[in-house]
């Protein structure tokens, strides 16, 4: 059992039933030219997160922890996307259409695809939602239970949309959740912030934040303690 000083208090966890999920790091959200800044916004502020994201990825792969990939992504005839999805929005780019990355949100084009510097390693879960939350409509529940998943770390964007309903979706289902607060990110600054606050507030009544640095020293703390072969 690790533990982390986290906010509002101590975040206990145990590696081999803790998984890593990343929230949609996929181009369109973060990359010049895709689905996030055709509709109007600045993607450098989330372009700002990768470095700690791949930071905490290989440590976490180099502690042996489970790690799940998730994208936002519909299927080609957009079967699982209601219309009161698709209809909102930018009316100039909804979901389906031709973007510069390709259509927009769908499963298997080049805007859909995890941004290369976080790309999934073999054996990793990687999971498409077509809604917000990672648990909506996808087997990640029982994924997780047939690991033994009690605890989840989360990063990836946005942080008040994808982010926050996913680590919603897990508490309600029994799961220990730790947003790590550098990893993640918005569009708008001030949500991030809120999201932040109102996940961690009323004795982390969604669940507990910590920084990537404090997760690093945790691993590293592990690393050392772990008897050296010979
Ligand atoms: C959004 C997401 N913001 N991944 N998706 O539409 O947060």
């Amino acid at each position: 059992m690790t533990t982390i000083a986290a906010v509002p208090f101590l975040y206990n966890f145990d590696v081999a039933a803790t998984a890593l999920v990343i929230i949609d790091m996929q181009r369109d959200f973060v990359e010049p030219g895709g689905f996030g800044e055709t509709l109007g916004n600045d993607v450098s502020l989330l372009q700002a997160i990768v470095p700690a994201c791949q930071a905490v990825l290989a440590a976490w792969r180099e502690a042996g922890g489970l790690v799940v990939h998730t994208r936002e992504a519909h299927t080609p005839n957009l079967s699982n996307c209601p219309p009161a999805k698709r209809n909102r929005g930018a009316p100039t780019l909804r979901i389906g259409d031709v973007g510069p990355m390709g259509r927009i949100l769908v499963a298997g084009e080049p805007g859909n695809q995890i941004i290369p510097e976080l790309a999934p390693a073999a054996g990793e879960i990687v999971l498409d939602k077509p809604g917000k939350g990672a648990f909506y409509a996808t087997p990640l529940h029982e994924q997780l239970q047939a690991n033994g998943i009690t605890h989840l770390l989360f990063m990836g964007v946005t942080t008040e949309v994808c982010v926050q309903t996913s680590m919603r979706e897990a508490n309600d289902r029994g799961y220990d959740c730790l947003l790590l607060e550098d990893c993640t990110e918005s569009y708008f600054p001030q949500f991030k912030a809120a999201a932040v606050e109102m996940m961690r507030a009323q004795g982390a009544i969604v669940g507990w934040t910590a920084t990537s640095a404090q997760l690093l020293a945790a691993l590293e703390g592990m690393r050392q303690a772990r008897p050296q072969p010979g």
